[in-house]
C-alpha cells in the first residue's frame, strides 16, 4: 500500500500562532520556561495544560516486552472495562502502526502527537520502536514523536532518539535511592542477568540519571513521570523532583498508584493503598516548589487515541482501519485547516485567560482574605463549561482563591446517563459520581437533571448550570465571587487564629 505523506501546515511548521505572554501556562505551571521550550510544547497535549483542551495524542502499542518489573504493573491484554497504563487491546507491527496513525490523522485532525509507551518498554523493543518512528518521520512529518521509557536502556539509545527527531521523552523515575527502589522493582534484566533487590534498583537509577543527562545534552525535552506509592516513595519524591530538575528535566508528573486487586499486580494483590486525591494534590504542591508540575495526566493506555480523558481507540482497531475508505488528499487538507483553526483558538483562549486573571487581580478586594474553594467542571474540550452533568466521564477540578484560579487535577467517574443505574454492588452510579467529587463545593456544567441536582445539593456540592459555554476560568472565578458575595467563604475564627 502506498501510504500518503502528511503535509506540514504553515502554522504548525512555524510553531503555531502563540502570543508571547501566557503561552502554555494553565495556572502558570510552566512560568519561567525559556521561550524556545514554550514554542516546542505549545500544541503538545501532555506538555501543555492549555493545549490538552484542543489537541489530541495517540499511542501505538508496538512494544510488548519489558526489561524490568514494577510492582504496579501487569502487562496482560485488557478486558473491555478497564483502562490503565500498560494494557492494550491489540499489539501492532510497525507497518500496522503506521497505517493506524495515518488513519487517525485523517479522521482526528487535532491529533498532533504520536507516542510509543508500551505495553512494555519501548526501548526494550528497539527494532519495533525505531522502525515505527523511522517510517512515521517520513510519512507524517507534522506529527510530534514522543516516547515514554523506564530509562534502563536510555544511555544506549539517546543518539538514536535524537536522530529520529523525537524531541519529547518521558522517563518514569520513581526514586533516586536504591533502598526505595528495592521496594518498587522486584527485578531488572541487565547484561543478560536478572538482578534483584537493591542491586537491581541501583542499576536502573544509574541508567535513568545518565540517560536524562544525555537527552538534555542533545536538546531533547524531558518530562519525568513518578508513581506516588504511599508509604514507599511519597516522602521521597520531593528529592526526585530536585534531582531531575537540577539535571534539566522541565516537567514533573506525579501520578497516583493504581492498585486494584483484580488487576493482578503485586501491589494490588498485597493491598497496597493508592493515594487519595487530597494526598496527591498535597504532594504535587510540595514538589511544585522545585519544578513545573503536570496535573492533567490521564495515565493513558498504551493504545489510547483522542483528547486526553477520552479514548477513541475502539474506533481504530486494525480490522476497522484496514477497511476504511479514506480520501487522504481531502483529509490532509482538512487536517491543515483544522489545525490552523485550533492554534488560533488556543492563542485566543490564552489571551482570554490572561484577561480573566487580570480582572480578578483588579477586583482582589472582593475576595481578599477568603478561603480557597475546589470546584468540579464538566467539559468536553475547548476550555469551556460545555458538558451535561450526566454525560461527563470525568470532571476537571479547579481551585479558586483570592490569588486566582488553578487547575488541580481530574476525577474520573462512571457515566451517569449510562442507562445502568447501579454499579452491581447496590451503590448507584450517581452515588459514585458524588463520591468522586469529594472536597468540591460546586460543580459547573452546561445542564443537569432534576434528580442529580437534588442529590448533589444534599451532599453539599452546589450544582451550577448558569455558566454554560463560558471559559472555565471565567466561570470558576464568577462562581467564587458569587460565593464570596453570599458570605460563604469566610475563614472560620478558630482557623484564623491557628493561621
Ligand atoms: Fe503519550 Fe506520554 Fe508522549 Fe503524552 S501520554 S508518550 S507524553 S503523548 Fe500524557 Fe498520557 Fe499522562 Fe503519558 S496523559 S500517561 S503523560
Ligand atoms: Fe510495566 Fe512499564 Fe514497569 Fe515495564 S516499566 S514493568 S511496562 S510499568
Amino acid at each position: 500500500m502506498d501510504l500518503p505523506v502528511i503535509p506540514i501546515p504553515p502554522a504548525a511548521a512555524a510553531g503555531g500562532g502563540c502570543s508571547s505572554k501566557g503561552c502554555g501556562t494553565g495556572g502558570d505551571h510552566l512560568a519561567g520556561l525559556p521561550d524556545a521550550i514554550r514554542r516546542k510544547i505549545q500544541d503538545h497535549p501532555c506538555y501543555s495544560e492549555d493545549a490538552h483542551h484542543y489537541f489530541a495524542r495517540m499511542h501505538v502499542a508496538v512494544a510488548p516486552a519489558c526489561n524490568i518489573q514494577c510492582n504496579y504493573c501487569n502487562r496482560k491484554f485488557d478486558c473491555s472495562n478497564e483502562s490503565r497504563p500498560g494494557v492494550v487491546s491489540e499489539l501492532l507491527s510497525p507497518d500496522q502502526a503506521v497505517r493506524k496513525v495515518l488513519a487517525v490523522a485523517a479522521e482526528i485532525p487535532q491529533m498532533t502527537v504520536l507516542g510509543i509507551a508500551g505495553p512494555g518498554d519501548p526501548l526494550a523493543n528497539p527494532e519495533r520502536t525505531f522502525a515505527t518512528f523511522r517510517m512515521l518521520s517520513g510519512k507524517a512529518p507534522d506529527i510530534k514523536l514522543c516516547v515514554s521509557t523506564n530509562g534502563l536502556r536510555l544511555p544506549e539509545f539517546a543518539d538514536e532518539i535524537a536522530q529520529h527527531n523525537i524531541d519529547h521523552v518521558t522517563i518514569t523515575i520513581n526514586c533516586v535511592d536504591p533502598d526505595v527502589g528495592a521496594r518498587i522493582y522486584p527485578w531488572v534484566y541487565w547484561n543478560h542477568r536478572r538482578l534483584r533487590g537493591r542491586d537491581a534498583a541501583a542499576v536502573l537509577i544509574e541508567n535513568q540519571q545518565k540517560g536524562l543527562e544525555m537527552l538534555i545534552e542533545r536538546g531533547i525535552l524531558v518530562k519525568v513521570n513518578s508513581v506516588m506509592i504511599p508509604g514507599i516513595n511519597d516522602r521521597h519524591l520531593q528529592e526526585v523532583s530536585k534531582v531531575v530538575k537540577a539535571k534539566g528535566a522541565f516537567l514533573h508528573n506525579v501520578m497516583p498508584l493504581i492498585a486494584e486487586a483484580e488487576h493482578g499486580t503485586y501491589f494490588g494483590v498485597m493491598g497496597q493503598a493508592s493515594p487519595t486525591a487530597e494526598e496527591l494534590q498535597a504532594l504535587q504542591d510540595e514538589c511544585a516548589g522545585d519544578m513545573a508540575m503536570m496535573r492533567h495526566c490521564r495515565q493513558c493506555r498504551a493504545d489510547a487515541v483522542g483528547l486526553l480523558g477520552e479514548d477513541r481507540g475502539a474506533e481504530f482497531a486494525m480490522d476497522k482501519v484496514d477497511v476504511m475508505d479514506i480520501d487522504y488528499a481531502a483529509a490532509m487538507e482538512k487536517r491543515a485547516r483544522v489545525r490552523e483553526d485550533l492554534l488560533g483558538k488556543l492563542d485566543a483562549a490564552r489571551g482570554a485567560k490572561q484577561a480573566v486573571r487580570a480582572a480578578h487581580e483588579d477586583a482582589q478586594a472582593e475576595t481578599a482574605g477568603l478561603r480557597p474553594v475546589l470546584m468540579a467542571v464538566a467539559t468536553s474540550g475547548g476550555g469551556l463549561v460545555n458538558q451535561h452533568f450526566g454525560h461527563a466521564r470525568e470532571f476537571l477540578v479547579y481551585e479558586a482563591s483570592p490569588e486566582g484560579v488553578r487547575f488541580i487535577g481530574h476525577r474520573k467517574t462512571d457515566l451517569y446517563c449510562s442507562g445502568d443505574e447501579t454499579c452491581g454492588d447496590g451503590e448507584s452510579v450517581l452515588d459514585r459520581t458524588i463520591a468522586a467529587l469529594a472536597g468540591c463545593e460546586a460543580v459547573l456544567c452546561s445542564r443537569i437533571g432534576f434528580e442529580p441536582w437534588g442529590a448533589l445539593e444534599a451532599a453539599g456540592v452546589a450544582p451550577n448550570g448558569e455558566h454554560a459555554m463560558e471559559t472555565i476560568d471565567e466561570a470558576v472565578l464568577a462562581v467564587y465571587r458569587e460565593m464570596a458575595a453570599a458570605g460563604k467563604l469566610a475563614i472560620p475564627a478558630p482557623l484564623q487564629k491557628r493561621a
